[in-house]
């Protein structure tokens, strides 16, 4: 735990589903009554989210993997000082859509940077603070990529290759593997029903509840 609270991340690599299961979570944890505040990255604060819209928006200018990696750090800073840890400290649930796992993931795996690099900034800008769970959607790039591309224009990230995509979720799957106190793996291949009876389980599990 940090502080009171507790610090829940959702992460995954396109067409997971986090969107969809993020709103299964918080149905959980209104039935159980848990205070909670509902958040992601980049974003989070109004100076964090014009941060996302820059790192998002495509553009003609190819965006140097080190000043992507240096402006996600810089949301990051601004959303735990203004939401996170102050939500945190007041013994509430912290429910973040991405975190620094995503940086490891996209930056580290996916654009290749040196991960000593994120590690260093992770350790100035989040000194100890860590995420006490985080729920990794995992599935296959084909099945991913079929269920992200019913969705209609493709972001600045949507448009990389499947190489990219691969890189990506091994460093996720080698992050779990590194932190396995930290994750659960969800398998989101699998059914809707099936895929949010293991979040649910995991979620009860985490926070102690035992009316589930
Ligand atoms: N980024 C980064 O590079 N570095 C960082 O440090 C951070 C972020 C923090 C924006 O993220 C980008 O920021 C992200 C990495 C970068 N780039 N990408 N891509 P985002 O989280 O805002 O965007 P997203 O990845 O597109 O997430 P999303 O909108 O939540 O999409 P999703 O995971 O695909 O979820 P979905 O929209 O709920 O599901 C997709 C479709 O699949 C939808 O039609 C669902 O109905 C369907 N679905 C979901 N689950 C199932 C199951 N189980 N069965 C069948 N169909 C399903």
């Amino acid at each position: 735990m940090n502080s009171q609270g507790c610090f829940i991340t959702v992460e995954g690599g396109e067409g997971a589903g986090k969107t969809t299961n993020m709103t299964f979570i918080k149905q959980c944890l209104d039935n159980w009554e848990v205070p909670y505040i509902h958040t992601r990255e980049p974003g989070g604060t109004e100076l964090a989210e014009q941060i996302r819209e820059l790192l998002l928006n495509k553009r003609d200018e190819k965006v140097a993997p080190t000043a992507e990696l240096l402006l996600v750090f810089a949301a990051r800073a601004q959303h735990l000082a203004e939401v996170i840890i102050p939500a945190l400290q007041q013994g509430k649930v912290v429910l973040c859509d991405r975190f620094t796992d995503a940086t490891y993931a996209y930056q580290g795996g996916g654009r290749q940077l040196d991960v000593s690099l994120i590690q260093d900034l992770e350790q100035r800008v989040q000194g100890t603070l860590r995420p006490d769970l985080t729920l990794l959607l995992d599935v296959s790039i084909e099945t991913g990529m079929a269920r992200a591309g019913q969705r209609g224009e493709l972001d600045r990230f949507e448009q990389e290759n499947i190489a990219f995509f691969n890189r990506v979720r091994e460093a996720y799957l080698a992050r779990a593997a590194e932190y396995p106190q930290q994750f659960a793996i969800i398998d989101a291949g699998k059914s809707l029903n099936e895929v949010q009876k293991q979040i649910k389980s995991v979620l009860a599990k985490r926070l102690n509840i035992s009316n589930e």
